[in-house]
């Protein structure tokens, strides 16, 4: 078989996510797609050992809002006991009663967990975004990606790139691993859900 050129090799070590809690935010433009990449994302969270019950997840409308929510989601996670998390996340509207964040959105969704005060070791910004006729496109993936960036480097939490910046349906398709080809693809979900696991848990030892 061929050697590929492209793609991440897998780690040599394999990252024990049991002692993580991870948040996954994500658009709800280009659902199909979506929900694809948050499913193989969820499905690798918990191969590692990530329990469901530490596994939350948030929606926002597109990808711009996600840096915005990420950084409330963020921010919440590491509220001081006896601070009240839903007041940091304003008009958002998270807290363990909204069923945003205690109800899985995405069929056979493992994800069970709801917003506590305690701290996230990584967070994934899933946004599917294709090329229009505009540059729309353009903006948006400028400023998110490097939104995202900055969030990470100022909050020392690992912010995984979960982002699909396209030019056709197709390639969106193919990247979720539903492309219609023969081919289907493969589903870059999964590889953030093990980027969030290995970034985690080496920042935990790093410090
Ligand atoms: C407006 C817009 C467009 C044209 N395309 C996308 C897209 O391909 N993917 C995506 O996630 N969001 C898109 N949006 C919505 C914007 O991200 C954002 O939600 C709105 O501009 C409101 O701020």
């Amino acid at each position: 078989m061929a050697e590929h050129v492209k793609g991440v090799t897998p780690s040599e070590i394999q990252y024990d996510g049991s002692g993580l809690r991870v948040a996954i935010v994500h658009a709800r433009w280009n659902k199909v797609i979506i929900d694809a990449l948050v499913n193989g994302a969820i499905a690798k969270l918990v191969e590692r050992g990530v329990q469901q019950s530490n596994i939350v997840i948030q929606t926002v409308p597109g990808s711009f809002e996600l840096p915005l929510a990420a950084s409330k989601i963020l921010a919440a996670g590491h509220v001081q006991a006896g601070a009240n998390a839903t007041d940091l996340l304003g008009g958002l509207q998270f807290g363990s009663s909204s069923p945003a964040l205690s109800t899985p959105r995405i069929a056979g969704s493992q994800a069970t967990g709801t917003l506590t005060n305690r701290p996230f070791d990584a967070i994934i910004a899933i946004g599917v975004l294709i090329k229009g006729s505009t540059m729309h496109f353009e903006y948006i993936c400028d400023s998110v990606s490097h939104a995202l960036m900055k969030l990470q480097m100022d909050s020392g939490v690992p912010v995984i790139f979960g982002v699909l910046t396209c030019l056709t349906d197709d390639q969106a398709l193919e990247r979720a691993g539903i492309g219609k080809g023969v081919n289907k693809g493969h589903n870059h979900g999964e590889d953030w859900g093990l980027a969030a696991v290995e970034m985690g848990s080496q920042c935990k030892k790093w410090g």
